[in-house]
């Protein structure tokens, strides 16, 4: 062995890093067009938004993302591996206020600084198919899509309450109101109603659920939170006669079986009928206040949040139409309006919050429904009874089975005409206006005469001002009187531009087909472009946008489907959620002070040690655990490789060729070759464990390491030694691409690596030798057998015991015990 470079010397991955940027940047390597001689394969990682430097979590979705687009390639297919940037959002603007420049300023100064920090991560992207949303190129065609789903109807105009500060003049976002203040002002925040713009989702809702079944490439987990958010309820609506009013209350449940336990009425604070059922009481002033002191509790509260519950009587009662009962109505916190129908027949016997109700304005409780081998009654319950059971004081449905009953009870309503069956989601409209600056302008106009007009296409983009309208900050979009005069398009008098900007969840909901054809310039996405690489094959992010940002993704598909861009149904055919980040047991945040950043690891260490890190520590769906000895360990680990190979170059250029005749010692690090390829194949294939993937590459290389030592190398055969650092290097390749890069132009190899195949792995090689085992019966041989060599004591006592010559000297008499000597001799006792 020739000690070419020190024990301790360390690879320069400083210039390695650059050196292959540069070339793979100069080649474009990674530039792709459509071929419909090869097979696409679209990988995605979920872009970023440009909040100023990339952190630990970009950092293991890229690798991961990475190492998919590399390996795809090397396995023959035309693979697209695009980045860009979701570059609108409240951030910039708060960031322009403070520094008084534009947002546009902010964003594109980020932009820059962690495109660079992404290239020095060497990631295979196409960066000819970069987009940034806050770019008017991206948005005109979110502007044109708007457009043609407010002519197609998928887009309406609703009023709705917002948070309002007085003093600011603006509206906030849920979390910017803190304890019912402004986070800017300190002022207390008011509701207000406003109106906005909506997308009609819920028109997709039993297509985004039922389509969930043809996810299967999706996490179980991810599927059922989405299911969970549609959130279908089947049951039974019905109506309910205001007594002494000419009025009737519709109710919706999905326990129409309690129908008889029915105590009281619950209305939403907001349900229209209130008006009429209290106007003119004594009462009324003191019903009002209370509406309003909860409207202003519910407006601060998020929606999982526990809230105790409260309620007031309106004066009024109500009859159940199945038996007559009276029963009094009230206003609760907990009724949503915008569920079913606003209203809800209480049974405090049988569901939780009417129980909690009635026990604190101490309404009746009665039970109806009994299950098996219990006896229920009120004064004993200390929780709703929520099981099935039988229905006793149900009036002819009495004795019946509480779920069988239900579709009888419903057709009843249906024959006497007071009721039937209902299905709800708990999906709501997507309301996708905001008062923001930074967003993309709704397209419309409204004019005194003609009402709203949605823009020219000629028109279009309507594009953000460029200049920051106030000499103190970035002024929203409603105190520019620039950007708001302009003329009607049909009458052609002066109108009023549209205010409201749209969410920033539009951007992403479309970015991944925008991809496909990123500069098309006549429409939002070329059809054949967008036909040839979708659906994105492998879609990787972080599982906080399991529900949002899938949702809107998936139904902006199916709309771009409608309005004929698009045909597929679904976006995104497989879906990995990666864990999280953390150190000392919580996630890195700035907030809690635990941010390791990559750049200095990258400046420590290099590129590909903190890619190998972030891949080896964790599996991809577990959370990661930062550990400074792990991203040593990774360095040390590519260090000894490079020595390794630096020290025996010149053993892999010997153009020898393998042959069938193999010393033992050539046989085994053959083997271990073939048996490292099927590992790490089947690992990338099957389920992403990169983790197992390199510590399958670690053994190979020890094997190696112990192959080429002095006392060794001269038994195996140079053809397997080359082979195996060959595979070694093709096989790291995916995960620390410039380290394997300057590693196959050490051994010789001239033709770019990022060309070459996936290693073939073959089954022969990779079988373990057959070694021969006696079986003995109570110490005499009885039999031989043939096994792998690699057999467990376990694997092989099984074995013995199932073999039918052995079979025959036990002939059914008790095995006393077993004795295995490794790889040599079974005995069985009897
Ligand atoms: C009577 C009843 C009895 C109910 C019982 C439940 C249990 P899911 O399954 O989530 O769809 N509900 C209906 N509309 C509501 C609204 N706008 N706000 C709050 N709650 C509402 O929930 C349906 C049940 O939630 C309905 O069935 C209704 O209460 C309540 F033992 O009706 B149930
Ligand atoms: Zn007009």
């Amino acid at each position: 062995m020739t000690i070419e470079s020190g024990v301790n010397n360390k690879y320069d991955f400083k210039s390695i890093e650059k050196k292959w940027q540069t070339t793979w940047e100069t080649n474009e390597t990674y530039k792709v067009l459509e071929d419909d001689n090869k097979e696409k394969y679209y990988v995605l990682e979920m872009f970023p938004y440009p909040s100023g430097r990339i952190h630990m979590g970009h950092v293991r979705n890229y690798s991961i993302g990475d190492v998919v687009a590399r390996y795809k390639r090397m396995r023959g297919f035309n693979v697209l591996h695009p980045m860009g940037w979701d570059a609108f959002g409240l951030p910039a603007e708060n960031a322009a206020q403070k520094n008084n420049t534009h947002p546009a300023t902010w964003t594109y100064a980020n932009i820059d600084y962690m495109r660079n920090q992404l290239r020095q991560l060497g990631l295979s992207y196409d960066w000819s198919r970069e987009i940034a949303t806050c770019n008017p190129k991206y948005y005109q065609w979110e502007q044109r899509l708007f457009i043609e789903m407010f002519n197609k109807g998928i887009v309406y105009q609703k009023v709705t309450t917002v948070n309002w500060c007085e003093d600011c003049q603006t509206v906030l976002a849920n979390e910017q109101v803190i304890d019912g203040a402004c986070w800017r002002c300190d002022q207390p925040v008011t509701p207000r109603k406003m109106n906005g713009w909506f997308f009609k989702i819920t028109d997709y809702a039993e297509e985004l659920l039922a389509d969930l079944d043809k996810l299967s490439g999706w996490p179980e987990k991810v599927l059922t939170m989405q299911r969970n958010w549609i959130g279908k309820s089947t049951g039974l609506t019905c109506d309910f006669q205001v007594d002494s009013l000419d009025e009737k209350i519709s109710i919706f449940t999905t326990r129409p079986d309690t129908i008889y336990g029915v105590t009281f009425m619950s209305l939403a604070p907001e349900h229209p009928l209130i008006d009429t059922l209290i106007g003119g009481l004594e009462s009324e002033a003191e019903i009002r206040s209370f509406i309003q002191k909860i409207l202003e509790e519910k407006q601060r509260q998020s929606l999982e949040e526990e809230v105790e519950k409260k309620g007031i009587f309106t004066g009024r009662y109500c009859i159940n139409p199945f038996n007559g009962t009276k029963v009094p109505i009230y206003i609760a916190n907990f009724v949503l309006m915008e569920y079913g129908t606003g209203a809800v027949m209480a049974v405090p016997a049988h569901d939780q919050r009417d129980f909690e109700f009635a026990r604190k304005y101490d309404l009746p409780i009665i039970p109806v429904v009994i299950p098996e081998g219990t006896e229920l009654l009120s004064e004993n319950m200390s929780e709703a009874s929520t099981e099935p059971g039988i229905l006793i004081n149900s009036g002819e449905f009495t004795g019946m089975n509480s779920l069988a009953s239900q579709e009888t009870i419903i057709q009843h309503a249906r024959e006497n005409n007071f009721g039937s069956d209902l299905v709800t989601y708990r999906l709501r409209d997507w309301g996708i206006s905001r008062q923001r600056f930074w967003g993309a302008p709704i397209p419309m106009i409204h004019c005194e005469t003609c009402g709203v007009q949605p823009v020219p296409e000629a028109d279009l983009p309507v594009t953000l001002p460029e200049d920051a309208g106030s000499a103190t900050s970035c002024a929203p979009l409603h105190q520019r009187e620039n950007f708001i005069n302009t003329t009607c398009p049909v009458c052609k008098q002066k109108a009023r531009r549209e205010t409201d900007t749209m969410d920033t969840f539009m951007e992403s909901s479309w970015y991944f087909a925008r991809f496909t054809t990123p500069r098309c310039e006549n429409a939002p996405l070329e059809k054949n472009g967008a036909s040839y690489w979708l659906p994105v094959d492998q879609y990787i992010g972080g599982v906080e946008h399991a529900i949002l940002h899938l949702l809107y993704s998936r139904f902006f598909t199916k709309v771009l489907r409608d309005l004929g861009h698009l045909s597929i149904d679904e976006p995104f055919t497989n879906l990995l959620t990666q864990g999280m980040v953390i150190k000392d047991g919580t996630k890195m945040s700035k907030s809690k002070g635990n941010v390791v950043d990559p750049n200095d690891l990258i400046q420590e260490f290099g590129a590909d040690t903190v890619r190998l890190f972030s891949l080896f520590a964790a599996p991809p769906e577990r959370d990661l655990e930062w550990s400074s000895k792990g991203v040593e360990g990774s360095s040390r680990f590519l260090n000894r490789v490079y020595r390794l190979i630096v020290a025996n170059k010149d053993l892999f250029k010997t153009g020898e060729v393998l042959t069938d005749e193999l010393s033992a010692a050539g046989r085994e690090l053959h083997r271990k070759t073939h048996q490292t390829i099927k590992r790490v194949t089947e690992n990338i294939e099957n389920n992403f464990h990169f983790n197992t993937a390199i510590s399958g590459m670690m053994e190979l290389f020890n094997v190696l390491s112990s192959s080429t030592a002095e006392d060794k190398v001269a038994e195996i055969e140079a053809a397997v030694i080359d082979e195996a650092v060959t595979v070694l290097i093709l096989l790291l390749s995916p995960m620390v691409p410039h380290f394997a890069a300057e590693m196959w132009a050490k051994i010789g190899k001239t033709a770019a690596l990022e060309d070459q195949p996936w290693p073939e792995f073959d089954p022969e090689a990779a079988k373990d030798d057959l070694i021969t085992i006696v079986i003995q019966v109570n110490g005499k041989v009885r039999s031989r057998l043939e096994v792998a060599a690699d057999i467990t004591n376990d694997e092989l006592e099984q074995l013995a015991l199932k073999d039918e010559s052995t079979m025959k000297f036990i002939d059914s008499q008790p095995v006393k015990k077993t004795i295995v000597i490794q790889k040599k001799l079974v005995n069985i006792v009897i």
